[in-house]
Order: C-alpha cells, then sequence, then structure tokens
C-alpha cells in the first residue's frame, strides 16, 4: 500500500471545488489544519482523525447554481496526544475559523496507519514478549516477527478502562518474501496503551500449561516473486473502445447514459455517490441524494483464548478511505478508464492524495433484452452495458473491493467482493476446534461474517418518500382459492421508525419498496424502486453480548429513518471501544414517523463465511451486494429505445465457421 504524502499539489478530480457536495481538496485540508492548529495551539501533539466536507443542506445544494458562490464547511474530529478523548467541530474554510467544537471525553478515535505502523517495533523490543518468544524458541526469529494490532471492543476489562488500547496478534515469516499469516504464533498478544504506546500486558495463554500450539511452518505463498509455476497465460482479451468511453465527467459529475450523479469520498466510507438521477423523456428525475456503505463489522464466533475480541469495524474503528489503494490501470481496472483521487488526512495533519483511489469506466453487462417472433421470424436482440465506479481498501489481512453498478435500464446494484488473506490462527493438525476449520495443516480460519451496512438516503421522484413491505401469501384453499394455486402480493406502508426495522422472510418472497405516493405511473400507482436484499445474513452473536451491542445494525436487514444529517454512521460516531449507545438502535427508539418523508434506508447484508482450504493463502473474491431495481418507476422497459445495433469487433472463433 503506498502511503506517500503529497503536500496539496492540485490533481485530477477531486482536487478542486465547484460544487457544494465536492470533497475537500488537499489544499482545504491543509486550510483546516491550520486554522485548527492556531485554534488549538497544541504544537506537535495535534492528532488529526477526521476531516471531511461538512455536507451542505440539501436546499443548497438542490437549488446550487454553477456561478453561486459555495461556503465551504469542513467537520474535523482531533485529539491531543496523551489526552483521552476527542474534540470535534467544524471550520469555516472561507473565514479560516472554528466555528463549532465540543469535547468527547469517552470517545477514542479512529485507529491510524501511522500507529499500527509503530507498534510492531515497539512491541518487539519489549522484554515480557521477547521471554515469551525464547518460552517458545522462536527469539532467534525476532526479525520476522509481525505483529498486527486489533481494536479490542469493549468488554469492561478494568486495564482497558480510560485508555484508547489495542491488543496485537502475532505471526512469522520463515523468509523475507513469505506470507506470514500462514504461520500464526498461537497465544500470544501485546495490549498496547496507544497515548504512550506502552504494552499494558503481554499475555501467553500457554505459559502456565508450557503446552504450545507449534507455528505451522508449511509456506503457503502467493507473491509472484516466491511462486515458480504459472498456468500459461490464455488467449489476449481487451476491453478496446476504440472512440473513448461512453460518460463524461466534468469536476465530480459523471454523466452516462440517461444517467447523472457526483462522486465523493471520504476517509471513513471512502467512495460516496451523490444526487444520482435518471433523465427520461426530457425530465431527470432523483432517485438517490446520497448512497455509501456506512459501517462493516466482522464477528468472530469463536471464545478461544483472546480471539473472541475479534469484532472489527473498519469503517468506524480504521477509515475504509483512508485504507483505499491506488488502483493499478490494466490490473486493478480494465478497461478505458476515468480515475478520481482521494484525500485525507493523516495522523500529524498533512493531507495524504491516494491517487487512482476511484475507478470509474464502462463494461459489457450481456444481453439486455431480446424476442424472435416465431411468425414473422424476426430478431430484435440489444446489449447492455453498465457503468462502474469502484474502489478497494486493504484493511490489515483482508482486502474489501467496492462497485457501484450503474445500468441502463435503471438498476442500481452494490457488489463487494472480499479478497486478501483470511484471518488465521495455528491450531494442532486434524484438531481446527468447534469454531473453525482447518484450511492448511495446523492452520485454523475461525468462523465469522461480514456485515455491510449501506446508508441510502433516497429520493425517489423528491424528497419525501415511503417505504413499503411487499409479502407474498397463498390463499387459504376454498371458496376464494377454488383451484389451490392462488398467491398474491400484499403491500404495507412501514409508518414508524420501530415498524420499519424488518428482516428479510423467506417464506414470504419478502421485498421492500421505497415509493413516492405523490407521484403516479401511468397506471395510476406510486412510482417507485424495490430493494432487492440479495445476501442478507442472519447474525448469531448475542445482541445483548459485549460486541453485539456494539453492532445492533446487523439485526435487522432493514432500517427507516428520517434523514437527520447527524445520523451518518449505523454503530455511531465513535465506534473505537464504544459501549453501544449510539447508533441506528438508539435513534430509531425514538419510533419517529417515516411515511412520506426525506427518508433513509439502511440495509444489512454481507457474508457468512466458514473459511475453506480454497480461501488460502489469497482468497479468491467472494461476493455480496444487494439491488436497487426500478418498480413502476418507468411507464415501460426504459430500455426500449437501445439502438439496433451488431458488434463489428466481434469474430467467430473457429476461422472455418
Ligand atoms: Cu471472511
Amino acid at each position: 500500500m503506498n502511503l506517500s504524502v503529497q503536500h496539496a499539489t492540485p490533481a485530477h478530480g477531486l482536487a478542486s471545488f465547484d460544487h457544494p457536495l465536492d470533497p475537500l481538496s488537499a489544499a482545504e485540508i491543509a486550510r483546516a489544519v491550520t486554522t485548527i492548529r492556531d485554534h488549538f495551539a497544541w504544537g506537535d501533539d495535534l492528532r488529526v482523525e477526521t476531516i471531511d466536507i461538512d455536507e451542505p443542506a440539501k436546499e443548497v445544494v438542490r437549488s446550487h447554481q454553477p456561478d453561486d458562490p459555495v461556503q465551504r464547511i469542513a467537520r474535523f474530529k482531533i485529539y491531543r496526544r496523551g489526552v483521552m478523548g476527542v474534540w470535534e467541530g467544524k471550520i469555516d474554510l472561507g473565514a479560516g475559523k472554528v466555528v463549532a467544537q465540543a469535547f468527547k471525553p469517552d470517545a477514542r478515535a479512529m485507529v491510524a496507519i501511522e500507529e499500527v505502523l509503530l507498534i510492531e517495533a515497539t512491541v518487539k523490543a519489549d522484554p515480557r514478549f521477547q521471554e515469551a518468544l525464547r518460552r517458545r524458541g522462536l527469539l532467534g526469529e525476532l526479525e520476522y516477527m509481525c505483529v498486527d494490532p486489533w481494536t479490542v471492543g469493549n468488554f469492561g476489562h478494568a486495564i482497558e478502562n480510560g485508555r484508547r488500547v489495542l491488543n496485537c496478534f502475532v505471526w512469522m515469516r520463515t523468509f523475507p518474501l513469505d506470507n506470514y499469516y500462514a504461520h500464526p504464533v498461537e497465544g500470544l498478544h501485546a495490549l498496547v496503551d496507544l497515548a504512550t504506546l506502552e504494552i499494558l500486558r503481554v499475555e501467553d495463554h500457554f505459559e502456565a500449561s508450557g503446552d504450545y500450539i507449534p507455528v505451522p511452518r508449511m509456506p503457503l505463498n502467493f507473491d509472484a516473486d516466491v511462486l515458480t509455476e504459472f498456468r500459461e497465460p490464455s488467449a489476449l482479451l481487451d476491453v478496446v473502445q476504440p472512440a473513448g468511453a461512453g460518460f463524461t465527467v466534468v469536476g465530480n459529475k459523471v454523466t452516462w447514459e440517461n444517467w447523472d450523479f457526483r462522486v465523493g469520498f471520504n476517509g471513513r466510507e471512502g467512495l460516496v455517490l451523490y444526487t444520482i438521477g435518471y433523465t427520461h423523456g426530457g425530465q431527470r428525475r432523483p432517485i438517490v441524494y446520497r448512497a455509501s456503505i456506512a459501517e462493516l463489522v466482522v464477528p468472530y464466533g469463536t471464545t478461544e483464548r483472546s480471539h473472541y475480541h475479534k469484532n472489527v469495524f473498519d469503517h468506524g474503528e480504521l477509515g475504509f478511505g483512508r485504507m483505499a489503494n491506488s488502483l493499478t490501470l490494466g490490473c486493478d481496472c480494465l478497461g478505458v478508464i476515468h480515475y478520481f483521487d482521494g484525500v485525507v488526512p493523516t495522523l500529524f495533519g498533512e493531507a495524504r492524495t491516494i491517487k487512482n483511489a476511484v475507478c470509474l469506466h464502462e463494461e459489457d453487462a450481456g444481453l439486455s433484452w431480446k424476442h424472435f417472433d416465431v411468425r414473422t421470424e424476426r430478431t430484435e436482440v440489444r446489449r447492455a452495458r453498465r457503468l462502474v465506479i469502484s474502489s478497494i481498501s486493504t484493511i490489515g489481512n483482508y482486502e474489501y473491493a467496492s462497485y457501484w453498478y450503474l445500468h441502463q435500464d435503471g438498476r442500481i446494484e452494490f457488489e463487494m467482493k472480499a479478497t486478501g488473506i483470511i484471518n488465521t490462527a495455528a491450531c494442532r493438525p486434524g484438531q481446527p476446534g468447534r469454531f473453525g476449520a482447518e484450511v492448511a495443516p495446523g492452520l485454523v480460519g475461525h468462523i465469522h461474517q461480514h456485515i455491510f451496512c449501506a446508508r441510502l438516503d433516497m429520493e425517489i421522484d423528491g424528497p419525501n418518500n415511503t417505504v413499503v413491505e411487499c409479502d407474498t401469501a397463498a390463499l387459504t384453499p376454498g371458496p376464494e382459492n377454488p383451484y389451490g394455486n392462488a398467491y398474491a402480493v400484499e403491500e404495507r406502508v412501514l409508518p414508524t421508525e420501530q415498524a420499519a426495522q424488518r428482516n428479510v422472510d423467506f417464506d414470504k418472497m419478502r421485498y421492500w419498496k421505497i415509493i413516492n405516493p405523490e407521484r403516479k405511473n401511468w397506471v395510476g400507482r406510486p412510482t417507485g424502486y424495490k430493494l432487492e436484499a440479495g445476501s442478507p445474513v442472519r447474525p448469531f452473536i448475542h445482541p445483548d453480548s459485549p460486541s453485539g451491542r456494539r453492532a445492533r445494525f446487523i439485526q435487522h436487514q432493514l432500517w427507516v429513518t428520517p434523514f437527520n444529517p447527524d445520523e451518518r454512521y449505523p454503530a455511531g460516531e465513535f465506534v473505537n471501544q464504544s459501549t453501544g449507545d449510539d447508533g441506528l438502535a438508539t435513534w430509531s427508539a425514538q419510533d419517529r414517523p417515516v411515511e412520506n418523508t426525506d427518508v433513509v434506508l439502511w440495509h444489512s447484508f454481507g457474508l457468512h463465511h466458514l473459511p475453506r482450504p480454497e480461501d488460502h493463502p489469497v482468497q479468491p473474491c467472494i461476493s455480496c451486494g444487494f439491488k436497487l431495481m426500478p418498480a413502476g418507476f418507468f411507464d415501460q422497459n426504459p430500455v426500449i429505445d437501445l439502438p439496433r445495433l451488431r458488434n463489428e469487433a466481434s469474430c467467430c472463433a473457429c476461422a472455418a465457421e
């Protein structure tokens, strides 16, 4: 991962603003930091968690004209080295003034990559850690030890009270380029206080018994410089658009086919899409005001040793955007690509530009529609293409690749691909225990889930929407159902927040629609979109357990709240070592009305994952996601107007054909 700092250099894409929703540029982050430094006067003790755009009110955005002056407000979360708590506030960038501030004494800032990198050397220098290695006969390999700090959650352990801490897990290389996740040093942990970098405790789970689980030594690698055998490359497959890309990018605004939207990016959520609209019949129709993946939690299912701590929130504790990769042309992205950079602050308050953080390109999407008329023997067939907006984040051992797809027919689709390296532990060969699967001899992957939460701020045909649950039921055989075949969809408005906490129900083929009750289609029905929850996850962690409390959003696949600009993240604003008192469940307890108003949908979805041997040493992408499908939004098939074309570059594989 490239972590180099680039100072306030103008870059393409997200570097300068011309619209109220544009992300902060490097120059704006630099100005925010200067303002913070002057205001707080902490000198070198300033630590920055977050500086991003304070999104203006929707009325401002909706009425914005190209030459309107834009008031730029930055939100910040900062702390002072060695002091518990976080200051949050706002800066008027034009005036260069802090205009709001509040101190949250119990809040712990997110963990920064700069902190993670410092910890390894500190732990390895600790005599208690070295002594634990000596007991295992591993001290001679100290230089090959890899110390990964993990967030600890909140189990009420006295030693963690009032401190911002991380708990380390240990792996080792057996040679410099080796995949260390194949070699866990099981049962050895160091608890680090981030304020002082003090090692509070070195924990050796086998010290008392002396019965150590040995480090599995079999090399299992994926680096091309280590592997010796490769299959023959297949025939060339180039994605070529001789006339260039089909989309237009102006600043952060993208126009493609009938779609237009704005690209955003911030340190916590990473990629954000704003003001997604579809123009049809000369009229632009709004669909989604703002879409992002706002949280992710990975609850692990094992009680063993320190593994029960593993319940990481990769957005709220680490930041998806801050961990975004610089994407590589021809590797991550194939075809005719437009890149957007992302700009995030570093821990020390510099603007870091992540080059090529967001990729935009078109893909062939197979068949759009077809019909062969058997009487006239005429065929009408149209091919589809889709626009892909993507970003990839590396969080420790794992990669998450986010893909938003816009389809010509009005569908919006999200796909999360999970790849990278599963989190490993060591076991005695043949004895992975109850909570995991052996993926290689002596190497276990524990059962876990990856549960994401999409925040979908909807505006179907205007700001006021209603969410409707659609269940299918069979009629009781009898007078109403004389042939026993009858079944029908029954719709039910979800009127309040409590009533709108809903789960997938296979027995009812349940789905949800977001409708605009004031706009009707040509058959007199409200215009709407359907949420197709394609990857529901039934959580197994107890909702009132220490980790379950902090991740209540996973208990329902659907939540609906009235729009509130301060309700951004479903597990709460400050997630690191949180209690679970903030977030979706707390807000929704107010049971506010959500009918015919400005609503936000929260959709939990993800992956249920007992690792397979095939997931190691690096996991082929597994994916999950959801779809937003027009459902009575259009009066008829919106791609009936696709021109009849034939791809002239296509040819038959066999010359004789
Ligand atoms: Cu997994």
